[in-house]
């Protein structure tokens, strides 16, 4: 049976695992769960995942939840390079261990504060916002400090440790973290969009999902 991934073109961390996807060139379905309207709070999807969350992939009696778990799978399912070999495994693991305890805590109040209330017509925080800034300069220094010659996160390829740091810019026109403030990590960036066509691909159908929720 074809895999299935089950997300949200819109979501940080769906596009993690589709950019996975669309590198590794793997065939699978995709069936929409849209958390605005409820579809990720059925008894089908809860099955899934009890959590509630997006993305889930489905491969034969294979069910995973958790991006960076699924990305794993993907990448010793098809032999990818997105998972190296040796010491650049482990630092690979490193940096999506790291972008998950420290790198991506912040941008989520972020999108919060200045999107999801904005759209809810809440009142934002600023107490919860300079806290989430902080926190991501925090980070950034040090990631900035890491990237200052390197093309790549991890040795001279594209791997799931880019993938998950990266996923932070997924808001960034609407969120605003701080990132103009670091130049290397700035760049990096670019070079993810300019060079790894998997990333811009899901960048565009962020961009076009997002515009289209937020009409
Ligand atoms: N740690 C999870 C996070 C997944 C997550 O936060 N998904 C969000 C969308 S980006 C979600 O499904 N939110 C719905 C909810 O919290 O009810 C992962 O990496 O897959």
């Amino acid at each position: 049976m074809i895999m299935k991934l089950y997300g949200d073109p819109g979501s940080g961390s769906t596009r993690r695992v589709l950019a996975a996807l669309y590198h590794i060139g793997a065939e699978f379905e995709f069936e929409l769960i849209d958390l605005f309207k409820g579809d990720n709070r059925t008894p089908q999807f809860l099955a899934l995942n009890p959590n509630g969350m997006i993305p889930v992939l489905v491969d034969d009696d294979a069910v995973l939840y958790e991006a960076a778990a699924i990305n794993l799978y993907l990448a010793e399912k098809f032999s990818s390079n997105l998972l190296p070999a040796g010491v650049d495994r482990s630092l690979t693991l490193q940096w999506m261990f790291w972008a998950a305890e420290h790198w991506r805590q912040g941008p989520p109040v972020l999108f919060n504060e200045r999107v999801a209330k904005t759209i809810m017509g809440l009142p934002q925080d600023p107490r919860a916002i300079a806290d989430a800034e902080a926190s991501i300069r925090k980070f950034a220094a040090i990631l900035d400090d890491h990237l200052q010659d390197r093309q790549y996160v991890v040795g001279k390829h594209f791997t799931l440790a880019d993938i998950d740091l990266a996923a932070t810019f997924t808001h960034l026109p609407r969120s605003r973290p701080p990132y103009d403030e670091f130049p290397n990590v700035m760049a990096w960036h670019h070079r993810l969009l300019e060079h790894v066509p998997a990333w811009s691909r899901t960048r565009d159908k962020v961009e076009q999902r997002m515009a289209a929720l937020m009409k």
